[in-house]
C-alpha cells in the first residue's frame, strides 16, 4: 500500500464527510469543457454565500473525461472570496481541491487554506477579510503565513500566486508549524479524467463571506500555460458559468 496515499485515506476520513454533505443542496455545476491534454473549469462573478461556522461548507464538483494519461499535468487552482458584512477572518476558511479517478480507485487531496495565520500565539488566524488567490505548488510563499511574505496585513484583498498551505488536518489544530503535505502535484500525477471537488467552508463563529469566483486549471508538466485572456478560456468560463445557472433554475 502506498503510504502516503494510506495517510491520505486516514486523514480524509473526517474531510471526505464534509465534502459529502456539501454536496447535498448546492449549486453543483457539471461542466466538461476541455481538450485532450488539459482543462481549465471555473465560474467568475459568482455570489454563492458561504455559510459561518459551518463545516459543511459549499462545494464546486465537475467531471473530466478524455484526457490524456499517462503524464503528469501541472494544476493550478483560483479562488477568490469576498467578506459580506462584517466579514470572516481570512483564518476562518479551510479549503481544498479533491480529485478522485472515474472508477474511484483513487483519490487525493490538496490542502489550498487551512485556517491561514493560525499559530500558538494566534489561534484565530489572520483577521484579514476576502482574498483573490491563485495556488500553485511552484509559487515561493506558503499562504499560511502571507503576512510574513507581505510585510504585514494586506490593503484591501490578499492576492497574488501561493504555494497551498498543505496542512492535511483537523482545521481545528492547524498551526504554522504544522507539517506540510498535501500539495497540488500528487493529483497532477493521476488519471486526470473523473471527479473534481473545490470545497470551501468557515471553520470560526463570526462574519461570513461569500464565493465570487474560481478555477482549476489541469495542464500537461511541459506545456506552457495559455493567457487568461485567449478565447479557449474565456469559452470554458462561459460554459462552466452556464452549466451553474441551468443546475440553479432547475
Ligand atoms: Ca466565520
Amino acid at each position: 500500500m502506498n503510504h502516503c496515499l494510506e495517510n491520505h485515506r486516514m486523514n480524509l476520513s473526517r474531510i471526505a464527510a464534509c465534502a459529502l454533505i456539501a454536496s447535498v443542496g448546492i449549486s453543483t455545476p457539471r461542466v466538461q469543457a476541455q481538450q485532450p491534454l488539459g482543462f481549465a473549469v471555473g465560474e467568475s462573478g459568482v455570489s454563492q454565500p458561504i455559510p459561518d461556522n459551518d463545516p459543511s461548507g459549499i462545494a464546486r464538483t465537475f467531471q473530466t473525461s478524455g484526457l490524456t494519461v499517462g503524464v503528469p499535468y501541472d494544476l493550478t487552482v483560483r479562488l477568490s472570496v469576498e467578506p459580506t458584512g462584517f466579514g470572516a477572518f481570512n483564518g476562518d476558511y479551510y479549503a481544498y481541491l479533491l480529485h478522485e479517478t472515474a472508477s474511484g480507485s483513487e483519490f487525493r487531496l490538496a490542502v489550498l487554506m487551512n485556517r491561514v495565520g493560525s499559530s500558538a500565539s494566534q489561534p484565530n488566524g489572520y483577521s484579514d477579510s476576502g482574498f483573490q488567490l491563485t495556488f500553485s505548488d511552484s509559487a515561493l510563499q506558503d499562504i499560511h503565513q502571507y503576512r510574513v511574505s507581505l510585510g504585514g496585513a494586506p490593503t484591501g484583498l490578499v492576492s497574488g500566486t501561493w504555494q497551498p498551505d498543505g496542512r492535511s488536518m483537523d482545521p481545528s489544530l492547524a498551526l504554522d508549524t504544522s507539517p506540510r503535505s498535501a500539495f497540488l502535484a500528487p493529483l497532477g500525477q493521476m488519471d486526470p479524467n473523473g471527479h473534481w471537488t473545490l470545497f470551501v467552508a468557515d471553520m470560526e463563529a463570526g462574519g461570513s463571506g461569500k464565493l465570487t469566483g474560481w478555477e482549476v486549471r489541469a495542464v500537461p508538466s511541459a506545456t506552457v500555460i495559455p493567457e487568461p485572456s485567449t478565447v479557449w478560456m474565456l469559452g470554458i468560463g462561459s460554459a462552466a458559468a452556464m452549466g451553474c445557472r441551468r443546475r440553479r433554475t432547475a
